[in-house]
């Protein structure tokens, strides 16, 4: 072999490994969020790349690749502060609780990104307020309603977030607001879901609104919140978005379950003994059933429907409508039979 392909062949091998190092260290930043922010710099001391590992690159490197040398970004991960700056690691790259996922878009600011491996890079500003995420578990019987949730500073009783859910559609369910709290503070978690079902609040027991705490704050927070468990019912909510209405004096609530297959219960509230009428209608507005008929006493009432027709046939599959009339008025409900 001449000298010049001696040469290029050892000068490609060496372009060779120089790229597999790199790609190596590439492929690695478009597995932890917001990593293209700071590129080799969020795991190297070199902001090129290369050679001595920061604290944050450690970390990964020790405990959060896996076998085939991929980092494995979670909740553990992202809670650790590497680099010792008061701010964990997923602070800094702007997911706190660790629920990005490689491929899926950048979370958070990308603006407000600081270096996980250098404690000299710190969160300012808006960036350096912690984030709040609320677990939301065992909410099964307010399938379907309108929920909504705020989070107050209780000193001040200043509103700090808010969020609505239209249809809540999963017993459990997570809410994250990022950069809304100050280290050191109290804060109010306040949430009322619409089990009477008309679209707003009713003061109890047509709807309950539920308080939980979080004193003297410290680091972003993850709340684990136990539907009716660890919650303070706070009755008629003062100065929240979501308004108390004048109790009514009959309420038609949301079936449960709804959808339904083939039996769902169907219940109304009355203030006041009365008569009145249950009905269920089909889409068309054809009289399906008659559920009940005659005078009822205060108080929640429930009735089964097992989604026969008058004469005992088993209905089609389909959107039908139950209605209550009383001399208060008329109110009807929509639900879902499935097959
Ligand atoms: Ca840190
Ligand atoms: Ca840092």
């Amino acid at each position: 072999m001449n000298k010049p392909i001696q040469n290029f062949i050892i000068f490609s091998l060496l372009v060779l490994v120089w790229n597999q190092s790199v790609m190596a260290r590439n492929f690695r930043v478009n597995q932890i969020p917001n990593g293209s922010e700071n590129g080799c710099a969020n795991c190297h001391v070199n902001p090129a790349g290369g050679g001595t590992r920061n604290a944050f690159g450690s970390a990964v490197e020790d405990g959060f690749l896996d076998g085939s040398g991929n980092v494995t970004w979670n909740a553990s991960l992202a809670s650790l502060d590497s680099d010792g700056d008061g701010f964990s690691n997923g602070h800094e790259l702007e997911d706190p609780f660790g629920l990005w996922t490689i491929g899926s878009g950048a979370p958070g600011t990308s603006s407000l990104v600081t270096f996980p491996g250098n404690a000299s890079s710190v969160p300012a500003g808006s960036g350096a307020a912690l984030s709040m995420q609320l677990n939301f578990i065992n909410f099964g019987p307010h399938l379907g309603q309108l929920f909504q949730v705020r989070v107050e500073l209780t000193s001040t009783g200043e509103q700090v977030a808010f969020e609505e859910v239209a249809a809540i559609s999963e017993a459990a369910f997570d809410i994250t607001f990022m950069h809304i709290l100050e280290s050191g503070e109290t804060y109010n978690i306040e949430y009322w879901a619409d089990f009477s079902g008309n679209g707003s609040y009713d003061a109890p027991p047509g709807d309950h609104a539920w308080r939980n705490t979080a004193s003297n704050i410290s680091g972003d927070q993850s709340l684990t919140l136990t539907h009716n468990t660890n919650w303070v019912d706070i009755g008629n909510p003062v100065g929240l978005d979501f308004e108390p209405l004048a109790p009514t004096a009959l309420s038609l609530h949301a079936n449960y379950p709804n959808p339904f297959n083939p039996e769902t219960t169907i219940s109304f509230s009355l203030d006041v003994a009365q008569q009145i009428d249950l009905r269920v209608y089909d889409m068309r507005g054809n009289l399906v059933n008659s559920l009940y008929s005659g005078f009822a006493q205060a108080g929640k009432h429930d009735f089964r429907f097992d989604a026969r027709s008058a004469n005992g046939e088993i209905l089609a599959a389909g959107i039908y409508f139950y209605q209550i009339e009383s001399t208060l008025g008329v109110q009807t409900q929509r639900m879902t039979l499935l097959k």
